[in-house]
């Protein structure tokens, strides 16, 4: 008689998916906050930190430098050229020069962040950085007194970028952040994604990730970094000013003028999947008292 194999296990023995995909975080929880606080409310709360696959995060991009749609960076970044590459940091600093990314990656200590990622288009991801904190290279420029703002610059390659053939933007791309947001310690330069180098189409060899901002603040590949004693000038702000301010923190109670910010789509969950509503500063409560007495519905 032939063996015969029978299926000993139902579906009701199938480890619920949820709790496999976080048993790394539960087990963390176990030993941060016991039993109780490991399986129950813990495992929920850090459900939103599953991240995004590699896949996901390098081919659904926003650079328009390589055209503007969400497959063109990862067609088309390939032509940047990030070896040699250097970021002058210049302005109210003790230390001006060119500072080549080899001797700045020597200088700083990276780590993994991981980061919820709020597009101002209502798209949302979890990416696991690599990179080290902006207040790190700020310090090794020396930032003076006088310095209230940080403004970067994008490289402006119209040769190796296809895109700065068309005037989307006022090339080159451009950002800032007041001097107290660029020297918070969740304010990060990502040299990487997964462990690995990052990819050109996410901004390689070094960008921003300000992950409490809608994502444009996130510039990428940058290569000039200049502190400054008034607000500089940013891209979208430059490109239309009703629609996007110099802060641009995430909040679900301004909406943009053409939709709303109250929810988002979290990429990779599925076609039918319920959109998640959008948390204030991204979920990022501690930066609220940076902006303590501000009206943030003026200062969007
Ligand atoms: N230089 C430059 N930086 C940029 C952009 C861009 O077009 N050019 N797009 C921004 C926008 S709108 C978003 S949402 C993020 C996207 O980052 P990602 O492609 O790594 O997800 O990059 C930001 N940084
Ligand atoms: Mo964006």
């Amino acid at each position: 008689m032939a063996f015969r194999w029978t299926n000993d296990l139902t579906r009701a023995d199938v480890t619920p998916e949820r709790l496999f995909l976080n048993r790394r975080q539960i087990l963390g929880g176990l030993a941060a906050g016991g039993i109780a606080g490991g399986l129950g409310l813990r495992a929920e709360a850090q459900e939103a930190l599953e991240p995004n696959t590699w896949e996901e995060i390098t081919s659904y991009n926003n650079y328009y430098e390589f055209g503007t749609g969400k497959d063109d960076p990862a067609r088309y970044a390939d032509s940047l050229v990030t070896s040699p590459w250097s970021v002058t940091i210049d302005g109210l600093v003790d230390r001006p020069g060119d500072y080549g990314f080899a001797q700045i990656m020597e200088a700083m200590t990276v780590e993994e962040r991981i980061y919820r990622f709020r597009c101002v288009e209502a798209w949302s991801m979890v990416v696991p950085w690599n990179g080290f904190e902006l207040a790190d290279l700020l310090e090794m420029a020396g930032v003076q007194t006088g310095a209230r703002y940080v403004a970067f610059q994008t490289a402006n390659r119209p040769d190796q970028m296809p895109g700065l053939a068309r005037p989307v933007l006022d090339w080159p791309y451009v950002e800032g952040l007041r001097l107290d947001e660029a020297l918070h310690p969740l304010t990060l330069m990502a040299t990487g994604i997964y462990d690995r180098p990052i990819p050109n189409q996410n901004g390689a060899p070094l960008r921003l990730v300000v992950p409490w901002k809608y994502g444009f603040k996130s510039i990428k590949s940058i290569v000039r970094i200049t502190l400054t004693e008034d607000e500089p000038p940013t891209s979208w702000n430059k490109a239309n000013a009703r629609e996007y301010g110099f802060y641009s923190n995430v909040n679900p109670e301004v909406d943009h003028p053409r939709w709303s910010q109250a929810t988002e789509r979290r990429i990779g969950g599925g076609l039918f999947a319920r959109r998640q509503p959008t948390l204030m500063f991204n979920g990022y409560d501690e930066v609220a008292g940076l902006y303590e007495g501000m009206d943030l519905t003026e200062n969007f």
